[in-house]
């Protein structure tokens, strides 16, 4: 039976190697059984640039390749970790990057999807820093400094950002209700599937709207699969 899958917030990073292993795990197994693999964002635990080189990488690289090469489309939406990651990384393995919001038909059902971060809009504090960072000329200037300068740019920020989160509620770090009904009516849909909150679910809005968040990666995989028939998660150590 044809199936899609979605994935989100593996934060891939060399300091934790099982997620590693959980990723070339599903790349190896499971993800060629499917027709599509979406990657909903923060594939990476940060990306400063196409020109970044490690063995994880290149490991990640091989595994989108191969599953491209044998012609599964993969599709990739930048999460607040990676929105860095740039076209030279996506031709490398034949990835297919697209806008923050996308409409797909998931089996007849239009579905929205994106990688959450933009749905939570009382992290006011969040938001201005994202436009911030997502201002092309900051990221043509970030890009140009030295690998060195970069990898320290980001660590500060994400020293910032973690210090930041120990003073904010958890209502204040999730979707902000009203404004996913808003996306619903201005994306004329029904279903919305994202990741970013960690809070694996399956959320029926009444009165007939359906919100799926993605979980992230930790002891277990979060994988969501998706047929004509069926939609549920599957979570592999
Ligand atoms: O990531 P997570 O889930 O822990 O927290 C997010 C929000 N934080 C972020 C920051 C990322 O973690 C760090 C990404 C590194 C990117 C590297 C490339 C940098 C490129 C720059 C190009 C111009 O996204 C967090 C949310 C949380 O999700 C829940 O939604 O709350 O947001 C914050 O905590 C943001 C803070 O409130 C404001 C941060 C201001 C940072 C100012 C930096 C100052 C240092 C500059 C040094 C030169
Ligand atoms: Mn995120």
């Amino acid at each position: 039976m044809k199936k899609t899958y979605f994935i989100a917030d593996l934060h891939l990073s060399e300091n934790r190697p099982h997620l590693t292993r959980l990723f070339t795990d599903f790349m190896r197994q499971k993800a060629p059984q499917a027709e599509k693999l979406y990657i909903l964002g923060d594939l990476f635990d940060f990306w400063i640039g196409d020109d970044e080189r490690s063995p994880l990488i290149e490991l990640v690289r091989h595994h989108i390749r191969q599953l491209t090469d044998n012609g599964i489309p993969c599709y990739f939406i930048h999460g607040n970790r990676d929105f860095l990651l740039g076209e030279n990384f996506a031709r490398s393995c034949g990835l297919q990057l697209l806008p923050e919001y996308q409409r797909i038909d998931l089996y007849g059902t239009p579905t929205l999807i994106c990688h959450g971060d933009t749905l939570c809009t009382d992290d006011r504090a969040y938001q201005q820093y994202r436009r911030k960072v997502h201002q092309q000329w900051r990221q043509r200037l970030f890009l140009c400094l030295p690998l060195k300068v970069r990898l320290k740019i980001a660590q500060k920020i994400r020293a910032k950002s973690q210090a930041d989160k120990k003073q904010k509620s958890e209502q204040i770090m999730d979707v902000t209700p009203d404004f996913v009904l808003q996306i619903f009516d201005r994306f004329h849909v029904r279903q919305l599937i994202h990741g970013h909150t960690h809070r694996q679910n399956i959320h029926k809005i009444e009165p007939h709207f359906t919100r799926i968040v993605l979980g992230d990666w930790g002891e277990t995989a979060s994988v969501l699969e998706v047929s004509a028939h069926d939609l549920h998660f599957i979570n592999e150590n």
